[in-house]
């Protein structure tokens, strides 16, 4: 086994987020809270991790999007072979799965920093000299990422994690935008716009890490999946724009994730959507693609 004793154990360890140093016994980092159990098993592999942040408002379907994926991941789907790296990983895709089966939606992402769930993913195709990613993909609330975005340095994980990644996964309420709603379409400028601040070399350069931009909600609004594209240069100019003026690898996705919804209240008489039937679609269609661009 590479992996390492307590004898070699150095006292402190590099944080793979942020870098700064924690004691090796250390459970998450002191600075940014990303779990220390990724270092550890980085460090019984010889190849780099490659992080894939998936960003979006709150409540755009983040959790529901990257439990689904890495279940379809690990169940083999589109030719994919996922192992996960440490049982921790796998908390996120039980989470989810197990609401869904029992008809309903998982509750939203903890604010807290230390309380989000992390998968370390070894991702690779199914056939012979496939390149093998090992994936490092945590679950953030949407909550955090519009404190960070507002004002920066409140969540310092998501600048380090972004510094880090070699690409991006956006998340955009197509539902909401479909109905002419410009909320989504200001808040992920605000994203793209971060995002430039944070990985841009210079200001003439165009951004040359790839971000796929997730259509969430798509079964409400189906023209999605016939031209996604089309439908962000209408629903999410905005954001089109930016794509096209600061990133060279940009691509639209529509998903969803059920196929029929109920519809019940809560005792506060709010209208809570209940799944009644998953029925993923387009869900590692964005993956592959920043995969393919790396
Ligand atoms: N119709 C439809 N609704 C969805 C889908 N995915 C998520 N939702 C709805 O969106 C809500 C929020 O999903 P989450 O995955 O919890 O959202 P999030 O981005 O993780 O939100 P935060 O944790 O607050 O950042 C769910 O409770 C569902 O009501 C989907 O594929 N189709
Ligand atoms: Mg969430
Ligand atoms: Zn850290």
């Amino acid at each position: 086994m590479a992996a390492i004793d307590a004898q070699t154990m150095p006292a402190t360890l590099p944080c793979l987020i942020c870098e700064s140093r924690n004691p090796s016994e250390a459970v998450v980092c002191s600075e940014c809270c990303a779990p220390m159990a990724l270092i550890h098993d980085a460090l019984s592999q010889d190849r780099d991790p490659c992080i894939v942040t998936v960003i979006g408002e709150s409540n755009v379907g983040k959790t529901v999007y990257l439990g689904m994926l890495l279940d379809m991941l690990s169940k083999r789907a589109d030719d994919f072979e996922a192992i996960p790296k440490g049982a921790y990983s796998v908390n996120l895709q039980h989470t989810v799965v197990s609401y869904l089966s029992a008809r309903q939606f998982p509750p939203k992402t903890a604010m807290e920093a230390d309380l989000w769930q992390w998968a370390y993913y070894q991702v690779s195709r199914r056939n012979e000299n496939s390149m093998i990613y090992d994936l490092v993909m945590p679950d953030m609330a949407g909550e955090a990422i519009a404190a960070e975005v507002s004002s920066p340095q409140t969540f310092k994980v998501i600048r380090s994690l972004l510094e880090k990644s070699r690409g991006a996964v956006l998340l955009v309420d197509a539902a909401m935008a479909g109905v002419g709603s410009p909320q989504p379409d200001f808040f992920a400028l605000k994203l793209m716009s971060y995002i430039d601040g944070v990985v841009a070399t210079s200001p003439n350069q165009r951004i040359s890490s790839p971000v796929a931009i997730v259509l969430s909600k798509s079964d409400y609004t189906p023209e999605s999946f016939d031209n996604p594209r089309a439908f962000a240069k209408t629903n999410l100019n905005r954001l089109w724009n930016i794509c096209e003026s600061r990133f060279e690898h940009f691509e639209f996705f529509a998903t969803s994730v059920v196929g029929s919804l109920g519809f019940g209240s809560d005792e506060y008489e709010n209208v809570i959507p209940y799944p009644l039937h998953v029925a993923p679609r387009g869900i590692i269609e964005p993956l592959d693609w920043v995969l393919s661009k790396l």
